[in-house]
């Protein structure tokens, strides 16, 4: 299936695995690539020495393109912005923030960038700026989020913008990719989905919650400070929450958080750990491979549109 951003990615389907902070490592990110999607390591909050070693070790498991995403708030971005350069790196995702520093960097190096944008005003604004292509996320989304729905950020921004769009948010299936496709998108961009394959390291309580989520099961955490993530509802969720009504001060509402994302997917603590994901985890009902996830949304997606 051809699109703009299979041509521009090197990729048989237009299918993006989401970046996500601990989950994305060198194994999904191959796995997904081997399936004909695009693969991407997360580099999260991680210092540039774990990133090298990942695209190394990417590099080991797959002959196909596959990318990283630099999630600009961590404190390597710096970091990890150059090694992406050094390692050859031919896709770059951006999180979180404004890559506007790091662009010519990348493009002299011939690196296709691609940033995720939760606004109109960002998705023009990296238009102009030179970018190759944007990830339009809807407040859907798993992790850190924006305000906007997918259903109405991406025709929006379609409209707006004449480089291709990727959407994101709310995406699990094959009805959702061509309902995104009919809103404008040339490719869409999943993490919950992929969240559950089996190649993917999260811990089995982590991808466990997951298929046994509801759809009303995630909560918004972070609202009143202004950095809202969206997790799965648990005993954490429902302290920060406490908290942020009680008027808790910031610092003390981020010691509950320091680490908990961290022990809900490696340790596999999804009572007081932070189980991020997206609202579509209600949909998804059971785990597999990278490439039946990525065959099964193909053929539902083309039942869908022919
Ligand atoms: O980056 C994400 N999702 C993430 S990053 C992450 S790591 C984290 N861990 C704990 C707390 C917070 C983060 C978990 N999930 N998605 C991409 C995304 N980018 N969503 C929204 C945005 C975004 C928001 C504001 C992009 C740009 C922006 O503003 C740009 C500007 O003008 O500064």
């Amino acid at each position: 299936m051809k699109t703009r951003i299979t041509e521009l990615c090197g990729i048989e389907y237009p299918i993006i695995q989401g970046g996500m902070a601990w989950a994305a490592d060198h194994h999904l990110a191959s796995a997904v690539s081997n399936a004909g999607g695009l693969g991407l390591i997360g580099a999260a909050s991680a210092p540039e020495d774990v990133i090298r070693q990942q695209i190394r070790e990417a590099k080991q498991m797959t002959d196909k393109p596959f990318g990283v995403n630099v999630m600009l708030m961590s404190p390597y971005a710096d970091d990890v912005a150059r090694v992406v350069v050094e390692e050859g790196v031919k896709v770059v995702t951006t999180g979180a923030g404004n890559p506007g520093k790091y662009l010519k960097m990348w493009q002299d190096a011939g690196i296709k960038v691609i940033p995720v944008c939760a606004s109109v005003a960002l998705a023009r604004m990296m238009e102009k700026a030179g970018v190759d292509a944007v990830i339009a996320e809807g407040t859907e989304s798993g992790g850190h989020i924006g305000y906007a729905t997918t259903m109405t950020l991406v025709p929006q921004v379609a409209d707006a913008v004449s480089i291709p769009v990727i959407a994101a948010g709310g995406i699990g299936d094959g009805r959702g990719m061509a309902a995104a496709f009919m809103l404008g998108a040339e490719a869409v961009q999943m993490g919950t989905r992929f969240c559950v394959a089996n190649e993917c390291i999260t811990h089995q309580n982590y991808k466990d919650r997951i298929i046994k989520a509801k759809d009303i099961d995630s909560e918004v955490t972070g609202l009143t400070h202004g950095h809202p993530v969206r997790c799965l509802r648990n005993a954490m969720t429902k302290e920060y929450l406490r908290m942020e009504r009680e008027g808790v001060p910031f610092e003390e509402m981020e010691k509950l958080t320091l680490g908990s994302l961290r022990s809900a997917v490696v340790d596999g603590d999804v009572k007081n750990g932070t189980v991020m994901a997206g609202q579509i985890a209600g949909l998804i009902k059971k785990q597999q491979s990278c490439r039946e996830i990525i065959d099964e949304i193909m053929e539902e997606f083309t039942a869908k549109v022919s």
